[in-house]
């Protein structure tokens, strides 16, 4: 029979472990102003809408999402960007007249600070 302090215990240690393996709160972006001219035209794109599709691994949470949706409307051309790190994708939107390569979609995305994402093509 469990003594209360075992039980404790055990909802500490569970707590402790749901806590760890959802963590990355240092990824969390910091509420930062968003930068006026990318945040504001770039939008969120469906798998149908994607004009490229990226393999990204290495997205554990939202705020993975947002440090490669950051990265990817940085460049130019892109005009919509979702980052999912249950797809393990990224679905990017271009501009007609975009002339950015998938080799520097790829390279924004592995230049994310912290080594923590890795990307390749997937059409
Ligand atoms: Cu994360």
């Amino acid at each position: 029979m469990l003594t209360t302090l075992t039980r404790l215990s055990f909802v500490v240690l569970l707590i402790t472990a749901t806590l760890a393996l959802n963590g990355c709160k240092k990824e969390e972006p910091k509420p930062e102003p968003p930068k006026p001219a990318a945040a504001a035209a770039v939008h969120p794109v469906s798998a149908d809408e994607a004009d490229k599709v990226l393999i990204v691994t290495g997205m554990t949470c939202s705020g993975c999402e947002g440090s490669v949706n950051r990265a990817i409307a940085a460049l130019p051309g892109v005009e919509g960007v979702s980052a999912s790190h249950v797809d393990k994708k990224a679905y990017i939107k271009l501009a007609a007249d975009a002339s950015v390569t998938d080799e520097q979609l790829i390279a924004a995305i592995n230049a994310v600070p912290g080594d923590r994402f890795k990307a390749s093509a997937a059409n």
